[in-house]
């Protein structure tokens, strides 16, 4: 008797250690608090999709100086490439509950949190990046970082994603006839979507996380996005033509938990605001170079490229401005025209 009872007290206490020493991890922050009432270091969790080679994630590691060096340690970034912390949708949830501190994604799946970010995934939007920096500078962009407070998020800075350009293992594409019925994955936004079928595509949306394999084993076969990231993540080996649609110019979003960011010291806050507008403009630096660079090596690795005249990009243009016109009440009038004013202005 005495064996079972000791038996059965040894089966309830290693299941209460379990319990406890389970607990622990699945609570995530749980370790931050109890780090913060000893005095030691609060911790940023910091996820992308883009590996670890991309200016995104060297924009990151600036930030991650910035940060750390001006709080004297008191708040290190702990930072993951490749989609480590899951896709762009799921790590700006992580942020919502505040068991993640920072994504930075780009404004196509942003646009599921707050509509009005799709504006800047109207197609053939900016003329150039010039623009581009000033119409984010300005005040509809700015103002659309606020608005994702409602939804526990606090947005930092724009960084930049890029002008997207086609590829495919199919056909060189040199117009819109040349694209009937490819099919092309997209980020998970309804605009592209249909931005896609209007240029005779057959999209499907997908996390990047799932594209590689996707595009390996020919689930779609094509996939848009600047050049930076068609070399560095390596489509050249899954991808033979390559053409410079630019149909959509990228910005990315630096956000922070909402959770995370109440709790730091308003000296805090600024530290963090001004790293990710500073690592933003190093990030910025890198990708123009990357980009103007990785052309040429794709070609080297062995994709064809085939120039959009301005006459098929046009034509592009024009097939999807009833999509443009369609959308401009699903994303709100007054924010759509007000960045159209701001283009004009900055152009
Ligand atoms: O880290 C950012 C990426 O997750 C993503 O935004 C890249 O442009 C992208 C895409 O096509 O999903």
């Amino acid at each position: 008797m005495k064996k079972i009872l000791a038996l059965v007290c040894s089966v309830l206490l290693i299941s209460v250690l379990a319990a406890c020493s389970g607990n622990d991890s699945a609570s995530g922050n749980s370790g931050d608090e109890e780090s913060d009432s000893n005095g030691e270091s609060k911790v940023i969790k910091a996820g992308i999709g883009l590996n670890q080679d991309h200016p995104q994630y060297k924009g990151l590691l600036k930030f991650k100086e910035i940060v750390e060096e001006k709080t004297d340690g008191a708040i290190t970034v702990d930072t993951y490439h490749s989609g480590q912390l899951g896709d762009d949708r799921s790590m700006m949830e992580a942020l919502q509950l505040g068991t993640q501190e920072v994504v930075i994604p780009s404004t196509a799946p942003v646009a599921n949190f707050v509509k009005e970010f799709s504006v800047f995934d109207i197609p053939f939007l900016f003329p150039n990046e010039e623009v581009a920096d000033k119409v984010l500078a300005g005040e509809t962009a700015q103002g659309l970082l606020t608005k994702l407070e409602d939804q526990n998020l606090v947005g930092l800075a724009y960084w930049e994603n890029g002008f997207r350009d086609l590829t495919n293992s199919k056909r060189a594409v040199a117009s819109m006839e040349d694209m009937e019925g490819l099919k092309i994955r997209t980020m998970e936004n309804d605009l592209h979507l249909d931005a896609f079928k209007k240029l005779g595509a057959n999209p499907t949306p997908m996390a990047f996380t799932e594209l590689f394999t996707a595009l390996q084993q020919g689930t779609v076969d094509g996939q848009e996005n600047p050049y930076a990231t068609i070399y560095l993540q390596k489509f050249y080996e899954v991808q033979n033509h390559v053409s410079n649609t630019h149909h959509i110019y990228s910005p990315f979003v630096f956000m922070m938990s909402k959770q995370f960011y109440d709790g730091l010291s308003e000296e805090q806050q600024t530290i963090v605001r001004e790293a990710a507008v500073e690592a933003g403009e190093h990030e910025r630096k890198l990708n123009r170079e990357a980009n103007a660079k990785y052309l040429e090596d794709l070609q080297e690795e062995g994709m064809t490229y085939t120039e959009i005249t301005p006459e098929a990009r046009q034509e592009m243009v024009d097939a999807v401005q009833p999509v443009i016109d369609d959308y401009k009440s699903k994303i709100g009038e007054d924010t759509v025209d007000a960045i159209y004013k701001e283009i004009e202005e900055a152009k």
